[in-house]
């Protein structure tokens, strides 16, 4: 059955003009981009988004970093797609994220104390549905 998960590329991908080479690969792996749009992420819903973070020391400063500019939201279509996105992202750190993913291709520490890793891509079927309400309402 076709399901649904929620994506969003980050400030660092959006200034280093890598919306479409991270959707590009989620586009060619063959799965369906169904909405998307480009805003500024808030405190409230970064807090909703997040909300399994928000006692985290690193919540504030990883909460900056998703205001530092506009981020895309997407919501992507296919089956296994959750996986299968998951699997594209790479682990969340970029440094020793896999060759071949987005993190591990694209990203790296740039010395600023936060982990700048281009994607957010929903982990389970629980948080697809609250994210893509959290972002798309
Ligand atoms: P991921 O599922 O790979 O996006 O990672 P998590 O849900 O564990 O973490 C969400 C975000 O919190 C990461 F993208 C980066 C940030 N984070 C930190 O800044 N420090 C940490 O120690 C862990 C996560």
């Amino acid at each position: 059955m076709s399901e649904k998960t929620l994506i969003l590329v980050k400030p660092d991908g959006v200034k280093r003009g890598l919306v479409g080479e991270i959707l590009g690969r989620i586009e060619a792996k063959g799965y369906r981009i169904s909405q998307m749009r480009m805003l500024q992420a808030t405190d409230d819903l970064l807090a909703k988004h997040y909300h399994e973070h928000t006692e985290k020391p690193f919540y504030s400063g990883m909460t900056a970093y998703m205001k530092s500019g506009p981020i895309v939201a997407a919501i992507i279509e296919g089956d296994r797609v959750i996986e299968g996105v998951r699997s594209l992202s790479g682990a969340t750190d970029p440094t020793s994220a896999a060759p071949g993913t987005i993190r591990g291709d694209l990203g790296r520490d740039w010395g600023t104390g936060e982990i700048e890793n281009l994607i957010h891509s929903s982990d389970g079927p629980e948080s697809a549905q609250l994210e893509i309400s959290v972002w798309f309402g």
